[in-house]
């Protein structure tokens, strides 16, 4: 039996149709800032506009369909997440953090505006995801729980934490399983699991959906880190958008680096095998979700 009755409507597809919804939006929140410094918005649009995957969105919409609310009212919550991801990413290409040159294809912000920029453009982003949230998800007691629960995932306990502890000397070449899986259940899968949640919440899930949700997003959330722990062996920067080979070079702590690129694998499709598991109680809504699990597991970059 398949894990949830689904056309096989593949992740490209939804993306065709979603992306465009979700760029016009993301586009008209950086117009709203019209008091803005032109270079400073300048960084943020080139940022935010990137030719990212823009999956965390699609999560938020696809969770709001999998509740049975239309994906329209998730918009707002689709745009914050993104603008705490696209934050995350300026900041961590910093040269105090991982000092990258190319991102989604291109120039990093700090090299294609100056590293005082690029700080600036990350905070304005983090704060216009909460404003976003406040000014535009109705009720204010939904919009209230939406603040709460990205500032959350994305704050000291989570991605905060989880990037402090990527970062700090010694933890790198000397931990355990447990300590990467512990990594990046704050820093990557927070903000997976919190998009779920958004979708969740502006579609007025209830707690069985809320449950699905969760245990979808944990897993997916884990897939996905190693997947990207993968692609920097397997990719090359071209497709992968980005530089490729780096965790190797610094010693990182990976998982195809503490198991090995098969059982790396192994594990990956064996979370997304129970992720579709997951979505069970939301069948039949959960297409979208389902693509996306399968995108996961099968992306290249
Ligand atoms: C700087 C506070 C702070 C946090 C940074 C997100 C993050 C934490 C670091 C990014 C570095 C990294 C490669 C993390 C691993 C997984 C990840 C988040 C990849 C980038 O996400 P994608 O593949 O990117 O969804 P696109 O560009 O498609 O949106």
């Amino acid at each position: 039996m398949p894990m949830v009755e689904t056309s096989s409507v593949a992740f490209a597809e939804y993306a065709g149709q979603l992306r465009p919804q979700v760029d016009a939006a993301l586009r008209a929140r950086v117009d709203l800032a019209d008091g803005c410094p032109t270079t400073l918005r300048e960084a943020i649009a080139y940022s935010l506009l990137a030719p990212g995957k823009r999956l965390r969105p699609m999560l938020v919409l696809m969770a709001a369909e999998a509740c049975g609310a239309s994906a329209e009212a998730a918009l707002p919550a689709a745009c914050a997440v993104e603008m705490v991801h696209a934050y995350s990413l300026i900041h961590d290409d910093l040269p105090a953090m991982d000092d990258d040159d190319v991102r989604r294809g291109r120039p990093t912000c700090h090299k294609a505006f100056d590293e005082a920029t690029a700080i600036l453009a990350g905070d304005a982003l983090l704060t216009m995801a909460f404003e976003t949230l406040a000014k535009e998800v109705r009720p204010p007691e939904v919009a209230a729980r939406c603040c709460a629960a990205l500032a959350e995932a994305a704050g000291p306990c989570n991605m905060v934490g989880g990037q402090a502890d990527d970062v700090a000397d010694g933890v790198a070449t000397d931990g355990d399983l447990r300590t990467l899986e512990s990594i990046h259940r704050r820093k990557t899968g927070a903000m997976i699991r919190v998009s779920l949640r958004l979708g969740g919440l502006t579609a007025g899930a209830d707690a069985q959906e809320m449950a699905a949700l969760e245990a979808y997003g944990r897993r997916l959330g884990l897939a996905f880190q190693i997947t990207d722990d993968l692609l920097d062996v397997r990719s090359d920067e071209a497709t992968a958008g980005k530089r490729v080979g780096k965790d190797a070079q610094r010693g990182k702590l990976t998982f195809p680096g503490l198991l090995g690129i098969d059982q790396s694998v192994q594990r990956a499709e064996q979370l997304i095998l129970e992720a579709r598991e997951a979505l069970r109680p939301l069948h039949p809504h959960a297409a979208g979700l389902e693509a996306i699990a399968r995108f996961v597991l099968e992306r290249n970059r």
